[in-house]
């Protein structure tokens, strides 16, 4: 996926006009928007192909799909039945679940992201011990698209490392959780930056200082 300035915006808000003003606003810096349930809930599956119509973009869904295999082919199959051209998959339900939508992506001619570690602190809790074999497991399955976290940069870090150089990795946590774009870059193929953008009185020029600094 060729995503602009390495910047993805997370398009949390949950009305239709709202999303579609700061999508306008950011048209020149962002080609890449990621929809998750927020605005998908609020407006339905509808808003995908809206988005990606009007401005042009690569739309990742952030389903963050968890669950058995069958219904996890379900879920994919509508998404990007619906216009989608990536969704997000959580790995930690195994490689039958993940599998259903790696199929479905192939089915499609679309991609998946695999959801590694997340990047709030109660990921630490239960998912950071797995991690890294939730990346293996991605390598072994010949998934080159992961997510894994801006906040904790060694844990990035490690990810880079067993997904490889050519992996695309996306990293959320940059801005409102703590997360600094020029270190994750470091790691990261592109940052995903929701409040810092959608929140600002001005979000064409908060990209402008996300990319510049
Ligand atoms: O910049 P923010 O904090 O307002 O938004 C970050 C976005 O990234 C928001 O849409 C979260 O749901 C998402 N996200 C995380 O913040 N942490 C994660 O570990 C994973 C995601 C995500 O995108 O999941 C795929």
């Amino acid at each position: 996926m060729n995503i602009k300035n390495n910047l993805i915006l997370a398009l949390d808000v949950t009305n239709k006009d709202k999303a579609l003003e700061i999508c306008k606003q950011v048209k020149p810096y962002i080609n890449t928007i990621k929809i998750g349930y927020p605005l998908t809930l609020a407006e339905g599956l509808k808003i995908i192909k809206i988005i990606k119509d009007e401005f042009n973009a690569n739309i990742i869904c952030d389903y963050k799909v968890a669950d058995i295999d069958a219904t996890n082919s379900k879920i994919c199959d509508l998404t990007f039945d619906a216009g989608a051209d990536a969704i997000i998959c959580h790995g930690f339900v195994g490689s039958d679940s993940v599998r259903a939508c790696l199929d479905s992506a192939n089915d499609h001619g679309k991609e998946i992201f695999l959801l590694t570690e997340m990047s709030h602190p109660g990921a630490k809790m239960f998912l950071q011990k797995d991690a890294e074999a939730i990346a293996k497991m991605g390598v072994d399955m010949g998934i080159t698209n992961y997510v894994a976290p801006a906040t904790r940069l060694d844990r990035l870090s490690k990810i880079r490392d067993i997904a490889g150089d050519d992996a695309c990795i996306i990293s959320p946590g940059v801005g409102k959780q703590g997360g600094d774009a020029k270190k994750t870059l470091e790691f990261a193929s592109a940052i995903i930056v929701g409040r810092s953008i959608y929140e600002s009185d001005n979000p064409a020029l908060a990209c402008e200082k996300i990319i510049k600094d």
